[in-house]
């Protein structure tokens, strides 16, 4: 099950007391305050990890707490600390706040960890209360509590390149033959049920992540088939690929096709239509008059869109499409890290 949205709980440890104590030795007349200090309350920490794919694992545990500190005692001992919770996540979990969806953390790269709970202080035990005109002092602090949090956590997986098509349309055959993904491929519609990612190498040091997401149909935005809730995993992606099936088995005409589709995407978010895209004809080893392609081509000039006629199973048209890609994605990257 592919789960890229949860609600959970958050809270983190309190602090622990600190001491109120006196120094009793035999010989030690009146030995001093001597309460140590209470022990900080754990952290709750999220961290973005490759082993974590799906949000899954919050649906069955949706309460996280991390231990107390320990309280201080005498002899100027200090309580322990509670330890940090570390919750792993997939790269690209974004944490919000339930209430106001305020955005706490995007966690984008590997490894990258941030405090969502911060664990309470532990009280300072009396001994540091002491001063020259009272130096027996009673006074100590208790340990402030722990921080705690609702939190909506949701998964918009990295891509540079998403694919966007109605079911059927070849797009994880795609994905399979230009990278080592695997999603199923069949002749029914909804194939996909989920998200994939497919890294496409084009030279040794040159590389981009596309996205195969389920199928999207006319009315997608009113919920019909799998809706919108695969869309947000394209949001993030810099330019999008429409593919569109021109076989002979084709049962709608293509350009029809790319304007429900166009129709969808703005009805879900206008900034996902602004997107740069490019159109790509799939399955033309059986195109049989090629009449639908064509159709489709004439669309694309007029229009002056880029247009790539494409096989996933002769592989012809993919290294023209390859070629493109990473010059899209270069541009991008280029621009991005001359604006920062
Ligand atoms: N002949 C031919 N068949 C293709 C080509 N690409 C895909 N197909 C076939 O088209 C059917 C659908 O392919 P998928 O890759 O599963 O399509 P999809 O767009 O991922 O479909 P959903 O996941 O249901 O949205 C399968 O039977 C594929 O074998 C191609 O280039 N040539
Ligand atoms: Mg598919």
């Amino acid at each position: 099950m592919f789960i890229d949205q949860a609600r959970i709980a958050v809270k983190a440890g309190s602090g622990g007391d600190g001491a109120c104590s006196f120094r009793r030795e035999k010989f030690v007349p009146r030995g001093g305050p001597d309460g140590g200090d209470g022990g900080h309350g754990g952290h709750i920490i999220f961290k973005a990890s490759t082993r974590v794919s799906t949000l899954l694992d919050f649906r069955y545990l949706r309460h996280y707490e991390a231990p107390s500190g320990h309280y201080g005692q005498g002899s100027n001992r200090s309580g322990s600390a509670g330890a940090d919770v570390i919750i792993p996540v997939p790269i690209g979990t974004i944490i919000k706040e339930e209430d106001t969806e305020t955005i706490l953390a995007d966690l984008i790269n590997d490894q990258q960890t941030v405090i969502i709970a911060h664990g309470g202080k532990g009280g300072r035990g009396n001994s540091n209360f002491a001063t020259p005109t009272n130096r027996a002092p009673r006074e100590f602090e208790t340990g402030t509590p722990g921080e705690e949090r609702s939190l909506i956590l949701e998964l918009k997986l990295l891509a540079d390149v998403g694919l966007v098509g109605l079911p059927n349309a070849g797009k994880s055959t795609l994905i399979s033959s230009i990278s080592s993904a695997h999603p199923e491929i069949a002749s029914y519609p909804f194939t996909t049920l989920r998200p994939h990612l497919g890294v496409v190498s084009v030279t040794e040091d040159q590389s981009f992540v596309v996205a195969d997401i389920p199928g999207l149909i006319e009315g997608a935005h009113e919920g019909k088939g799998l809706g919108f809730q695969f869309l947000r995993h394209i949001q993030r992606t810099a330019f999008l690929l429409f593919l569109l099936d021109i076989s002979e088995w084709s049962v709608e005409d293509p350009v029809t096709s790319l304007l429900t589709l166009r129709h969808e995407l703005e009805s879900y978010d206008a900034d996902l239509a602004q997107r740069p895209f490019a159109i790509v004809a799939t399955k033309i080893d059986s195109q049989g008059t090629g009449e639908l392609r064509q159709t489709l081509q004439s669309y694309c000039e007029s229009h002056q869109l880029s247009f790539f006629p494409i096989s996933a199973v002769t592989r012809e048209g993919l290294p023209a499409l390859l070629a493109f890609l990473a010059q899209q994605v270069s541009n991008v990257r280029n621009t991005c890290e001359t604006s920062s």
